[in-house]
Order: C-alpha cells, then sequence, then structure tokens
C-alpha cells in the first residue's frame, strides 16, 4: 500500500511507474562499484548490460534514463531522415512520446491499424511495406509493441509476432519490440523474454515499471546495433557518468522482480473481475493478460468518475471515455478490494446519480 494524504489511505494505480525501490535496491546502489560509463568503465554498467542482453538472447545491451530514451535511440539506429516505420496507430511511441522520432529523427510514422490487443494484421504490415523505387520512403524499421499498454496489457506470443515479424524479415525490414514491460509479457505467456525477443532485432524493457527500480531501461541487440544506438544516445545528452548508482538497482530488479509479476497480473484480474460487476462500468475480465486495466465508462465522463474516486483516495489515470488502472509492486489484495469498495462508492456518487 501506499502513502495517506489528509487521513485519506491513497491507493495509486495510476501506473506500475510509480513502484518505489526494494530495500535490496537502496543497498546495492550505496554500494555500487561506479566507473564512467561514457567512458565504458562502470563495472556495474557493464554487468547490467552484460545480463540484459543474455536475458534477451543480444549480443549486447545499453543503459538508458528512460522507455521514451530507449525506443528514441532504436528508432535513430534504425531510420534516417525521410525512412518510414511501421507502428501501430495506438503504440506508445505514436501516442505518448511526444512525436519525437519524427521531431528529432526526420522519420516519418506509418501508423496501421492495430486490433484491441494492439497486434498488426500481416496484410495491414504487407500492404505499408513500400516498394524498393527512387521516389517512395525507404521501409527502415517494423515497430510492435509487447506488451501492449493501450491494448489492455495484452502479451503477444511469439507465434503472433512471428507472422508479421516475418514478412518483415523477408523484405530485409529489421523489427524492433517496445518491450517496456516485456518480462510482464513473457510472465503471463510463461516463457523466457528471449523467446519473445528471438523475433525483432532490437528490444528495449524497462527497469522503472513493474520491476521497481528508481531509474533506467534497457535497449538490446546486436554489437552493430548497439555501437549505433550508444552514438544515438550521446547525441541526445544521454551518456552518463558513474551510472552504476543506476545499473546496481537494475540488477536487483533482474534477479529478484521477474517472478513476482505474476502478483501484479492476478491482482489486475480481481480488480477487473470487481469493477465489471459495476454499473455504468465496462470491462470483460477475460482480456486482461498482465497488470493493465482499461475501463469504458457509460453516462458521465471518465474523468468525472476519476475525480470522484481521487476525492476518496483511489488515484488512476483517464482520458474521454476511458479510465486506466495498473497493478503493480506497491498494490497488494487487501488494497485492490479497498480500491473496489470506494470505486463502488464513487460509482454510486456520479455514474449511477447521473
Ligand atoms: N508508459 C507510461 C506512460 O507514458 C503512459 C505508463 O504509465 O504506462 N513504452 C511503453 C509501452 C510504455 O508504456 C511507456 C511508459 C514507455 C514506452 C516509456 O517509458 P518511460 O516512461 O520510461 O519513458
Amino acid at each position: 500500500m501506499q502513502s495517506s494524504k489528509n487521513n485519506v489511505r491513497i491507493i495509486d494505480l495510476r501506473s506500475d511507474t510509480l513502484t518505489q525501490p526494494t530495500p535490496e535496491m537502496r543497498r546495492a546502489i550505496a554500494e555500487a562499484e561506479l566507473g564512467d560509463d561514457v567512458y565504458g568503465e562502470d563495472p556495474t554498467v557493464n554487468r547490467l548490460e552484460e545480463v540484459s542482453a543474455r536475458l534477451t538472447g543480444k549480443e549486447a545491451g545499453l543503459l538508458v534514463v528512460s522507455g521514451s530514451m530507449g525506443n528514441l535511440v532504436s528508432a535513430l539506429a534504425w531510420a534516417g531522415r525521410g525512412d518510414e516505420i511501421i507502428v501501430g496507430a495506438d503504440a506508445h511511441v505514436i501516442t505518448n512520446e511526444m512525436g519525437s522520432v519524427a521531431a528529432l529523427g526526420g522519420v516519418e510514422m506509418r501508423a496501421v491499424p492495430n486490433d484491441r490487443r494492439g497486434m498488426l494484421s500481416p496484410e495491414a504490415v504487407r500492404n505499408a511495406i513500400r516498394p524498393k523505387a527512387g521516389y517512395f520512403p525507404r521501409t527502415a524499421l517494423l515497430w510492435i509493441e509487447n506488451t501492449h499498454n493501450r491494448g489492455n496489457g495484452a502479451a503477444l506470443s511469439v507465434d503472433e509476432m512471428w507472422r508479421v515479424t516475418d514478412i518483415a524479415h523477408g523484405e530485409g525490414i529489421p523489427v524492433h519490440i517496445d518491450g517496456a514491460r516485456l518480462f510482464n509479457a513473457a510472465v503471463a505467456l510463461g516463457v523466457p523474454a528471449s523467446d519473445l525477443s528471438s523475433v525483432a532485432d532490437s528490444v528495449t524493457f524497462c527497469l522503472s515499471k513493474g520491476l521497481a527500480c528508481p531509474v533506467g531501461s534497457m535497449v538490446c541487440g546486436s554489437r552493430e546495433f548497439i555501437g549505433r544506438a550508444r552514438r544515438a544516445r550521446k547525441m541526445l545528452g544521454g551518456g552518463m557518468r558513474q551510472a552504476g548508482i543506476i545499473a546496481a538497482a537494475g540488477l536487483v530488479a533482474l534477479d529478484t522482480m521477474i517472478d513476482r509479476l505474476a502478483e501484479d497480473h492476478d491482482n489486475a484480474k480481481r480488480l477487473a473481475v470487481g469493477l465489471s460487476r459495476m454499473p455504468g462500468i465496462a470491462v470483460d475480465p477475460a482480456h486482461i493478460e498482465t497488470n493493465i486495466v482499461y475501463v469504458t465508462v457509460g453516462g458521465k465522463p471518465a474523468p468525472e468518475l476519476a475525480a470522484a474516486m481521487r476525492a476518496r483516495g483511489v488515484l488512476a489515470n483517464s482520458m474521454g471515455n476511458w479510465i486506466r488502472f495498473v497493478t503493480h509492486y506497491g498494490i497488494n489484495a487487501e488494497d485492490v478490494d479497498e480500491a473496489l469498495d470506494v470505486i463502488g462508492d464513487a460509482t454510486r456518487a456520479t455514474v449511477s446519480a447521473g
């Protein structure tokens, strides 16, 4: 559980980015062996990069500040000005990253429809690949997100991804996975993360979401790709010095925090089952595969319900007709039950009253 404000107990379901480092992480941070990582001399960063590469089945890894920076350096490493990236319209890189790939890389994002779970259809991908003629943009990359944030945290299997990645690879086009929550996908599907990243040429994953680190994301790929990503990171001002402070927590996370993600998934399901019984709230618990629960709200706008929840101590993000709840390390089953009571109250005061 979280904190309390004006004697109202706060249950914060806005994001798994809110997680606080574990006591073991705090100890590891204090004791980390450090060096200057721009010289490649921070032993803790080097170890984290090696472990990350191993877990994703790639040759090399790179520590970056955030998931957004991981995505941006990957895009810059694969695509140049006037190139195109095929990506689902609801991908985080399209909706939540400030248009950074277009703004800083001059790269066009070729958004194609994705289904409810964030998956692209083979037809859409095939049709979006540009012929290799002088006047077309070059299709430089296919982009997949797994788990898919706006797709209710769907965990996309190797087979599902392979149906589109195989098309791209057949045309000589590399594939990137935004795996901000790659380990949630791996745990939900019961496969090693390296199975999921095996269909892609590069992959990012976040240390600072469900894995509870204070900062940091990893980019993994071939040694040659990581060399280009490292240059892009430096260009963006992301070359860090004694970054072992960050990496130390990352190593603890990869060692101790992956398997427990299953608890977050169970709690998300528990939350969805409770929410599905409330009038005016629509969610199908069968659609909840990991730790993200989107619901749609009938009657009053969702932000109004979210404000009523907030006044009673339950925090969740909302926009238009939806509210998003994310379970994480700071939330246990009792918190979920208490949140459901509070949301029930808030619903009676807003949605049903309207
Ligand atoms: N997502 C955040 C918000 O930006 C919405 C969240 O609370 O879920 N890829 C995916 C799939 C993400 O969900 C996120 C963060 C990122 C990339 C970016 O990571 P950060 O926040 O570390 O830049």
